[in-house]
């Protein structure tokens, strides 16, 4: 692009002290090879190949960003401008070079100048292994929000954790999910700049005394605690155009020359080296669930690792140009992504009473104008409790300060309970349980001055259902922001064939402003237009065929339609829904010789928590469906079922611009928004889903004639889930087809040499209540897939549609989704930046 090519032109000039006359391309030759040369100490750098080349390579890259980085840095400080830290167990971050060059606008640059030396950039590329630093959505909406605001210039950074093991690797054995160790850093991390004279000093466990303090007063004094090193590392982030370069910090744990002193007094030197070993294992491994919480002691420590590196490295931040703590809230905005890191509000109040000396109320006060929480989920089982035992044993002086804060709240309700004489309970920090769990979704609401759900119906759902007392107590607390991702990576990057189409029909712009999509809505009509539309897909599905065949051995016709589900397996997602409709398709070809008139080729991608049973029980499902069905002669071919192993960025970048599509089926109020979604009908796939997250306002958006929806709504679910008036087996008893589905689970069809092996899904189903609802949405799942077989046949029609739905899919930038945090919670402005457009007010 012309704009950007200029800004890498400029990055380099003012990155070397080279003259500017001397070609860019030879600039960077020249600085890989000395990156060769004396980074890497290699001689002969046209013997390298694609695997040596990619540190060197990378590294050219980076030194062009620091400087930008630096720059960036020196402006933000010189304005004393607020700063919006995102605090997040999970970053996803995926590949850095192919975003950082497309980012700076030196893609075919760079091709050029490897292609000088015989070697070919996408070979390099595909080198890098994924950041893998997250489990899904969650972690995924974390890396598209520092896009966004790298890109709107504004002054917001990443802290989080630098696991040495991100999410597990998926490998398939015997259509069973197998977990590997996720060696990222195995050919090391150019894109990390270490920053050990950073380290943090992070204390743990030891206990609480009171003492006073020189005016008599009464403190409370943590003491004889453990100590570990928070050194961080940090990963650039670059807007588009190189204008801005803001970063994502990661901690490391290391042992402290003092970890446990006593042991070391008392001799036992083996042991005291052995107790350091174990203390760098808080950052050795991210917990691989996406559903439930943990509980584990390892999991809690490495929460207050995140909060307290993070927390400790933003005040002294602060504090090199701030006196006293009163603008504190005025030049810091913490967001905690989900209640992982909501110890950010005990850190903050140990912080300021304990570290800096000011008294409770102005603590508090400061604390709750500084945090923000987000909530990404509903599901009771995924809710964080942590148990009061635990957290007095590892984190004494926070248990106490979340036993102040508790007083303090539900002193301020007391008014409340002749009315209401159970609300205390209902709000407290505290469940009064055997056991006494500390709830940490009401520390983060009542320690927070904006809480949101990340869709419309998800957000109405958290105020109605998830904490009705806390949303009329605080109604102006609540509110919703949307979720979004970066079209750059989603649609500019990994889709070029259509951004090309894009930019040539309607200029430049949208990479800014996504909203100017709308601009094709007209050319959806233009039979010209479409035409070139079906070609990008078409070369796209080519693309994706060959991944398909070299991982899995599955051939399929790139003329079929294809079907995509990628996403984390969870029985709410409902993966089994869609195995239950390919099977009743198959059933209805082979048993009653029903024609199969749409070629589909189904792409299932997606991993399981390695404790859930029942979602790796669906992934050797997908398998064994997929075996007997693509080698039965009688399907002609007509079905094929392929899953691909080790669902990552990397690879969703690949399966995205190639689905027709988009498979969005989850029980309706269960997937809070889904954004899979969204990236799915950017890339011009028509979404088959449930009235359900945010597929429901890109149905609005898009139009419901382009949008197949089908499924119960979410109130009739609580109708039927109040009055107990599912029954499972009444679906089972009057539909056929729904019947002969679940009878070949039952009766071994797909599993002939593995008897029983899916019985469990009939108990769960017919016998256990079917808690998704899955024989409920069958048969309107199966005929809503009639309407799109027989659009699919129209190809006018359909890809009209498809171009309808990338034309009015702009909403769902996360450059809006920002925007609206940053005006409705964050209160951090934008630089000047042209493209920046303007925040639309609020309806
Ligand atoms: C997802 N949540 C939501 N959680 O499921 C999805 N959980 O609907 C939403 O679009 C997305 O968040 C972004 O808002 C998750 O991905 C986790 O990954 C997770 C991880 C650890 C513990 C609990």
């Amino acid at each position: 692009s012309q704009s950007s090519a200029v800004t890498g032109l400029e990055s380099m000039a003012s990155s070397s002290n080279l003259l500017p006359n001397v070609r860019p391309a030879e600039l960077l030759r020249e600085a890989i090879y000395r990156h060769i040369r004396y980074t890497l100490v290699l001689r002969n750098p046209r013997l390298l190949g694609p695997v040596e080349l990619l540190t060197p390579v990378s590294l050219a890259v980076r030194d062009r960003i620091v400087d930008r980085m630096i720059e960036t840095e020196e402006r933000v400080r010189s304005k004393d401008s607020k700063r919006l830290y995102y605090l997040s167990m999970e970053f996803l971050m995926g590949r850095s070079l192919n975003d950082n060059l497309h980012n700076l606008g030196i893609t075919e640059l760079m091709r050029e100048v490897l292609a000088s030396i015989g070697m070919s950039l996408d070979d390099v590329l595909a080198c890098e292994l994924d950041a893998g630093l997250g489990n899904g959505g969650l972690g995924r909406l974390a890396a598209c929000f520092l896009e966004s605001l790298a890109t709107l210039g504004m002054p917001g950074y990443g802290y989080g954790i630098d696991y040495e093991y991100g999410l597990f690797r998926q490998e398939i054995n015997g259509g069973f999910q197998r977990e590997k160790p996720d060696r990222w850093k195995a050919n090391g991390t150019p894109f990390e700049i270490g920053r050990p004279d950073r380290a943090l000093s992070i204390p743990l466990y030891g206990r609480v005394e009171t003492s006073r303090d020189n005016h008599g007063n009464l403190r409370q004094i943590w003491t004889s605690q453990k100590f570990v090193l928070g050194i961080p590392s940090d990963m650039p982030v670059v807007g588009w155009g190189g204008e801005t370069v803001n970063f994502l910090r990661l901690f490391a744990a290391r042992a402290s020359e003092d970890f446990d002193i006593e042991i070391f007094n008392r001799g036992d030197y083996i042991r005291a080296v052995e107790q350091k070993i174990g203390n760098e294992n808080i950052s050795r491994v991210l917990y691989p669930s996406d559903s439930v919480m943990s509980g584990k002691e390892l999991r809690l420590v490495q929460e207050y690792f995140l909060v307290a590196c993070a927390i400790g490295d933003l005040v002294r931040r602060y504090d090199l140009d701030h006196k006293g703590y009163e603008q504190f809230p005025s030049k810091v905005a913490i967001q905690m992504n989900d209640t992982h890191p909501s110890l950010a509000v005990a850190e903050l109040m140990r912080v300021f009473i304990d570290e800096k000396g000011l008294e409770w109320e102005q603590a508090w006060e400061l604390t709750q104008a500084t945090c923000a929480y987000t909530n990404h989920t509903l599901l009771p089982e995924a809710l964080e409790r942590w148990s009061v035992s635990l957290m007095e044993r590892v984190l004494p002086r926070h248990m106490q300060l979340i036993y102040g804060i508790n007083h303090q709240f539900l002193r301020s309700i007391s008014e409340y309970s002749f009315t209401d004489p159970d609300l205390m309970r209902r709000t407290s920090i505290i469940e009064e349980a055997a056991d006494k769990q500390v709830r940490m979704a009401h520390l983060a609401i009542i320690g927070s001055h904006a809480v949101n759900g990340v869709a419309a119906l998800h957000s109405e759902l958290v105020k109605s259902t998830l904490v009705p007392d806390f949303a009329k107590l605080w109604p102006e607390r609540f509110s919703n922001k949307t979720n979004g991702v970066a079209p750059r990576p989603w649609l500019h990057k990994s889709n070029p064939g259509l951004a090309a189409l894009l930019t040539e029909t309607i200029g430049e712009r949208w990479v800014t402003d996504l909203s100017l999509l709308r601009g094709l809505q007209k050319f959806a009509d233009d039979a010209a237009f479409r035409a070139k539309f079906r070609e990008v897909k078409q070369h796209n599905k080519n693309r994706l065929a060959k991944v398909i065949f070299d991982q899995t051995g599955v051939q399929v016709y790139t003329s079929s339609l294809f079907d995509v589900q990628i996403k984390r397996i969870h029985e709410y997602k409902r993966q089994l829904l869609n195995v239950m409709r390919i099977i009743d398709q198959y059933l209805q070809c082979v048993d009653h010789g029903v024609e199969i008139k749409v070629p589909r080729t189904f792409v299932f991608a997606g991993k399981a928590a390695p404790g859930y049973w029942a979602a790796k029980q669906i992934i050797k499902l997908i398998h064994n469906v997929a075996s007997v069905v693509n080698s039965d002669p009688r399907m002609k071919d007509r079905i094929k079922v392929a899953f691909l192993p080790d669902y990552r960025v990397s690879l969703a970048e690949i399966i995205i611009p190639a689905a027709d599509v988009s498979e969005q089926i989850s029980t309706a109020g269960m997937e809070a928004s889904g954004t899979g979604n969204m990236k799915l009908s950017m890339n011009g796939a028509l979404t088959v889903g449930t009235y359900d997250g945010a597929n429901i306002e890109i149905l609005e958006e898009v139009g419901e004639e382009n949008f197949y929806l089908f499924g119960l709504r979410v109130e009739q679910i609580e109708e039927m889930k109040r009055k107990g008036l599912y029954n499972a087996q009444e679906y089972y008893a009057k539909n056929e087809r729904t019947k002969a589905v679940m009878d070949s689970l039952g009766s071994d069809r797909f599993s002939p040499q593995e008897p029983g092996l899916f019985r469990w899904i009939v108990d769960e189903i017919l016998y256990r209540g079917d808690r998704y609802f899955h024989l409920a949405d069958l048969p309107s799942y199966v005929e809503i897939n009639e309407s799109v077989d027989e659009d699919y046949l129209d190809q006018e029609l359909w890809s009209r549609k498809a171009a309808i739905n990338v034309a009015r899919i702009g909403k769902f930038s996360s450059d809006r989704t920002i925007l609206e945090y940053a005006r409705d919670i964050w209160h951090i402005g934008p630089f000047e930046q042209p493209w920046v457009p303007k925040p639309k007010p609020e309806a």
